[in-house]
């Protein structure tokens, strides 16, 4: 499997996959909340289609049906997602598959599954998401990818341009990231920042 690219944002439209991949983003997930199947079929097979010409990587979060549908190469399934999901039918379709995990025993389950990557998160306190967990510091994530060897491992939660160099130092081998791209007011500036600062790390 080659090397998947250090910056990884998360975006939830087709719109937004083309924007990213447009300012150079290799490797984007598709996070769709609350939408109907069409959508997010429709939304998946767009965000496909541009990957797919950029010679880049979409990720699908979720909705494990539809990636397998439309034929995506890539899902991420955070641990709820995880018991619903027909996992044997996901590696069928030939899914490499990347997990959430917030804690020891997230990890765990999360590896039992044989990943193509784990997140760690949150790795700072995020507004993007809701959650119980505390945030769990640069140190877990060196503890982390001591647990995982040479599995890639994915920092998420509140990371902004300086804090992804922190990561990555730290240990992962991708940083993803939502509010410090989205929010800003020139993304593909932005983006662009963070790709040139992450693949130089
Ligand atoms: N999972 C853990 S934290 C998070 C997700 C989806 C949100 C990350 O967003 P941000 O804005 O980069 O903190
Ligand atoms: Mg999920």
């Amino acid at each position: 499997m080659p090397a998947l690219d250090p910056f990884y944002p998360i975006v939830d439209s087709a719109a937004w996959v083309a924007r990213l991949v447009g300012a150079g983003a290799r490797l984007v997930q598709l996070r769709i909340k609350d939408a109907d199947e069409t959508t997010f079929a429709r939304e998946t097979r767009a965000a496909l289609a541009v990957c797919r010409k950029a010679g880049a990587t979409l990720v699908v979060n979720d909705a494990w049906r539809v990636a397998i549908d439309e034929g995506a190469d890539w899902l991420h399934l955070g641990q709820e997602d995880l018991d619903g999901a027909d996992l044997a039918a996901i590696r069928r379709a030939g899914l490499k598959l990347g997990v959430s995990t917030y804690s020891e025993a997230e990890l765990e389950r999360g590896l039992s599954v044989d990943p193509d990557y784990v997140a760690l998160g949150p790795i700072f306190p995020t507004i993007s998401k809701a959650l119980t967990v505390e945030a769990q510091g640069l140190e877990r994530l060196t503890e982390w990818k001591r647990r995982i060897g040479d599995l890639p491992l994915c920092a998420i939660g509140g990371i902004d341009l300086d804090r992804a160099k922190l990561c990555l130092a730290a240990g992962a081998d991708l940083v993803s990231v939502i509010s410090d791209i989205t929010l800003n007011a020139d993304p593909e500036a932005r983006a662009k920042q963070w790709i040139a600062a992450t693949r130089r790390a």
